[in-house]
């Protein structure tokens, strides 16, 4: 049995009642067999997909905090700290019911390869809780956070691992957790990103995953000699990747025409009014049917199980930007039966790995969120960099090493493919690029 399958099997028996990662598992050994079948022996020796597939340390812990009603509430606290050979854990913290081991053993299995591929020095890491922000006050956001970082801020420090945002975690929920580490510590020090600008942030970073999406979308249609101008995108999600998704599309010239959220979704064939999507999500954390009623061009869709959604319209680029496993194979044969060219992944995982075959086998052009969304890690490490010398830098000056950032990530990702003899397999080419880099730096530094 190949070196791969026998890893494989293994990670399966261990990890059997995880299924998100196994399913980030299989797509990256799948991919890197190449690579793997042309150093067998050294890496079989020196036990790298082992290690690799297991996180250095997983911590859980309990969160209790007090709702509005003086009700003690228990939530589950994560942090797995994946993999450190090129630089400090680094990675999002998920606060949704759905959160579980499996989903940040996922996200944080990928943030390793993720992470490499944007040339800075950061490993890989996840974490978050199963706790729902929707619905809940200002206090008991503030309650929970403190809680969650009294416990969590015993692991993590600038230079050891770096939380940052991600579902449901967003400026406030950073600003609550970094005044607890800040109070409990007695030391003000970069040991989180996405923060206020006033506080050690970074400009740039509310923007920069959405923005560099587009930068690399854009990147690999020019490649294609394809112009994104006058092109029509279908988003999914309303948060912050798809906002700022949407915002810099048009920037380029496309028109993005839908967007989604848990319980419905927006064909808009006007193009996404993006000011008005803002007052929506980020001002009064309303619903989209709020939308739709200041928009008249607009059509609100309710979501039901079973329906392509964003999916079923006919456009010529995708940008899937919600959550993970949401474009399954119906919807990419859709698109596909639609005349899409590209279909670039805002969010983590989000293609299913059956739909993502089916429209590399038709010609679109696929690239998956360790490559296409690595611009707001990215945009992280370069707030790190800022708080390291203590100053900050302009807008166009991140926006500009972003905009670099995630087209030096094509060109590696591409030429990575063609090394390999996958030429425009971009899957293929973001997973040994990001491997070849981690795995070079765990061989220098021996059994660990
Ligand atoms: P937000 O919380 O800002 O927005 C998430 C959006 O996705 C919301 O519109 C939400 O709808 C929708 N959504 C979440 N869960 C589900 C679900 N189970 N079913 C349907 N819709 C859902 O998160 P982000 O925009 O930050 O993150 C979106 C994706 O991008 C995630 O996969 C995240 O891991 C990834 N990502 C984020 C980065 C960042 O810098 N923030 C960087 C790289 C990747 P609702 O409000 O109704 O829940
Ligand atoms: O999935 C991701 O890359 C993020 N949620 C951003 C992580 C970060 O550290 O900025």
């Amino acid at each position: 049995m190949s070196y791969v399958d026998e890893v494989l099997e293994q990670v399966k028996a261990k990890n059997a009642d995880q299924p998100e990662f196994l399913q980030a598992v299989s797509e990256v050994l799948d991919s890197l067999r190449p690579v793997i079948d042309a150093n067998e022996e050294l890496y079989r020796k020196n036990a790298i997909l082992e290690r690799i597939t297991e996180p250095d340390r997983q911590i859980m812990f309990r969160v209790p905090w007090v709702d509005d009603n003086g009700q003690v509430q228990v939530n589950r606290g994560f942090r797995v700290q994946f993999n450190n050979a090129i630089g400090p854990y680094k990675g999002g913290l998920r606060l949704h019911p759905s959160v579980n081991l499996s989903i940040i053993k996922f996200l944080g299995f990928e943030q390793i390869f993720k992470n490499s591929l944007t040339t800075l020095p950061i490993g890989g890491g996840k974490g978050g809780s199963d706790f729902d922000p929707k619905g809940k006050s200002d206090r008991e956001i503030m309650a929970f956070c403190q809680s969650f970082m009294t416990e969590l801020g015993k692991y993590i420090g600038a230079d050891i691992d770096v939380p940052a945002g991600d579902i449901g975690t967003g400026a406030r929920e950073i600003g609550f957790m970094f005044g607890q580490y800040k109070r409990i510590q007695g030391m003000f020090e970069g040991v989180l990103t996405g923060k206020g600008l006033t506080w050690g942030g970074s400009l740039a970073r509310t923007q920069a995953t959405g923005y560099g999406l587009l930068y690399l979308t854009n990147a690999l249609l020019k490649d294609h000699n394809i112009d994104i101008a006058g092109k029509t995108c279908a988003v999914s999600g309303s948060g912050n990747v798809a906002i700022y998704a949407i915002e810099k599309a048009q920037q380029l010239g496309a028109k993005p025409v839908t967007c989604s959220d848990s319980t419905g979704w927006i064909y808009d064939p006007e193009g996404i009014d993006v000011a008005l999507l803002k007052e929506v999500k980020e001002v009064k954390r309303a619903r989209l049917t709020e939308y739709a009623a200041a928009r008249p061009s607009a059509e609100y869709h309710e979501k039901k199980n079973g329906e392509h959604g964003v999916w079923q319209y006919k456009v010529d680029i995708a940008l899937p930007c919600a959550t993970q496993n949401e474009l399954d194979l119906e919807d990419a044969k859709m698109l596909v039966a639609n005349g899409v060219i590209s279909v670039t992944e805002g969010a983590n995982m989000p293609t299913t790995l059956d739909a993502t075959k089916y429209l590399q086998e038709n010609g679109v052009l696929f690239v998956g969120g360790k490559a296409a969304n690595a611009g707001g890690v990215a945009t992280s490490a370069l707030e790190m960099s800022q708080n390291s010398e203590r100053l900050s830098w302009s807008f166009e000056e991140v926006d500009g090493k972003l905009k670099g950032i995630m087209e030096t990530i094509y060109a590696n990702i591409s030429d990575a493919a063609k090394r390999y003899g996958v030429e425009g397999d971009y899957v293929a080419g973001a997973n040994i690029a990001g491997f070849e880099k981690v795995v070079d730096a765990m061989l220098a530094q021996g059994v660990c």
